[in-house]
């Protein structure tokens, strides 16, 4: 597209442009679900179906290594999918594929992972950099040094000549797809389409906030490359979804999201907020992304949506602490979320028509899923008395006293442990009556008699209705 012609479009659509932009968008209704509980970091997440994928740091001593985990929401199961002492960043998953850049070898590599299969395959084999994956069926793209690609920045950041490789990882062969020496960015896939931000028009400059990247597309149906978006203003971190293309541009000082209709060549502004937005994803109608009106700077960043259908704007996160955008799958939302002091993943499931996927998926409970409800029932049953033993222990009052009250909460745990629940409530009303004798006999006191009570109570009301 000219430049002229990008202008003429730019001011029609700022005559257009309706106020999305206010600080007072609507709470989308849905779940919020925390998906890792590991006190190290995790972060960078992507979904594809029941899977989410993420970078984890909790194998490393510090910073210096980084494996890739993912979790199945039909099992509730984590995985780790690396197991090597070295980084590894970006992952990206489409169907049973997982994809990610790793210097293992001394550089940076491309390497899948095949759930199905359980195996894992070298991609790249070049000394130089490859980095940036992104995956489509069995097409994956990459950012490629091996033409003169500077090293990356502390930001990692591409200086030099960088190109985006694709790969068929059913044929195993590849193509380079750009052959201009500039640097290029975040490359991106989607059927026959693959786009990427370009720097041939810009200048070489590789700060974050004055680079000036323009956006491109290559269809490989046709062999053809596009210039989809140009003029002085960084476009960055583009997302493909079908027929349209999103990204972070600074046009207007201050970072707004952007989408483009490949069907009808228009451009379309979805933030006018003058705080930052930030990092795209799109799936079908829904354009999510990182927000930073909520806080002062770069403080309290949160997640919002925008759904082109109904042309409305939701505040997906409300916490006061940072949540960073990561991808978006179905009506499932994955972001990295550091309100636990620590980064993890969360996800949002999006309530669309009256029922989200979690509560369809209640009412087709089987029994197996009911045995596994009692089982875990039971499991809290016995997590609660040895909190509650714990309790005991740390109180102040005579060994004989809580010998004999530990003794009988023994006795309990080894019933429930054994399935017998019966008994394991005969024994807990026992531990109930040898409290209240005990403090008769002015053995322990009445505040901390009164706390263990209720507590044995509540945990034989937690026994009786598993
Ligand atoms: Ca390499
Ligand atoms: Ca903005
Ligand atoms: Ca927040
Ligand atoms: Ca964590």
């Amino acid at each position: 597209m000219k430049i002229k012609h990008m202008l003429i479009i730019c001011f029609f659509i700022s005559l257009l442009l309706i106020s999305t932009g206010t600080a007072t968008a609507a709470v989308a209704e849905g779940n919020e679900t925390k998906i890792t509980a590991d006190e190290a970091d995790q972060s960078n997440s992507a979904i594809f179906g029941d899977i989410i994928v993420w970078e984890d740091y909790r194998n490393a001593d510090g910073y210096e290594s980084t494996d890739i985990y993912a979790y199945d929401l039909s099992t509730g199961k984590e995985m780790r999918i690396t197991n090597n002492t070295s980084l590894k960043y970006s992952p990206v998953i489409y169907g049973d594929k997982i994809a990610w850049e790793d210097n293992r070898n001394g550089n940076w590599d491309i390497y899948v992972y095949n759930l199905s299969t359980s195996t894992e395959t070298r991609i790249t084999r070049n000394e130089f950099d490859q980095y940036a994956p992104s995956l489509y069926e069995d097409k994956l793209v990459w950012l490629d040094g091996r033409h003169g690609g500077g090293s990356l920045d502390a930001d990692h950041w591409p200086e030099g000549n960088w190109d985006v490789f694709m790969y068929n990882l059913s044929t195993s062969t590849g193509i380079r797809i750009t052959k201009n020496e500039s640097w290029k960015t975040f490359p991106a896939i989607y059927e026959d389409k693959i786009i990427w931000v370009d720097g041939r028009n810009g200048e070489p400059l590789y700060s974050h906030q004055i680079v000036d990247g323009d956006l491109y597309m290559y269809d490989l149906s046709t062999a053809q490359e596009t210039s989809l978006v140009s003029g002085v203003s960084s476009d960055a971190r583009p997302d493909i979804y079908k027929d349209r293309i999103v990204w972070e541009d600074d046009r207007n000082r201050n970072s707004d999201i952007y989408m483009y209709d490949l069907v009808t060549s228009t451009e379309v502004q979805i933030t006018d907020n003058e705080a930052e937005q930030w990092r795209p994803a799109l799936y079908e109608d829904r354009i999510i992304w990182t927000d930073y009106r909520n806080g002062n700077g770069w403080d309290n960043p949160d997640i919002y949506m925008y759904n082109l259908s109904t042309s409305e704007e939701m505040q997906i996160t409300t916490s006061e602490s940072e949540q960073w955008a990561d991808d978006i799958f179905g009506d499932r939302v994955v972001w990295t979320d550091n309100r636990n002091g620590n980064n993890d993943i969360y996800m949002f499931t999006l309530r669309a028509s009256g029922e989200t996927i979690e509560e369809k998926a209640a009412k087709k409970e089987t029994v197996e899923e009911k045995t596994d409800k009692k089982e875990l029932s039971k499991m809290n049953s016995v997590e609660e008395l040895k909190k509650l033993k714990a309790h005991v222990n740390s109180l102040d009052m005579e060994p004989s006293a809580k010998n004999l009250l530990n003794a009988k909460l023994r006795y309990t745990i080894k019933s429930l442990e054994a399935g017998d629940t019966d008994t394991a409530m005969v024994k807990l009303g026992f531990y109930i009556e040898c409290v209240l004798i005990m403090e008769a006999e002015g053995r322990i006191e009445s505040e901390d008699a009164d706390y263990i009570i209720s507590e044995a109570k509540r945990i034989f009301d937690m026994i009786e209705s598993s």
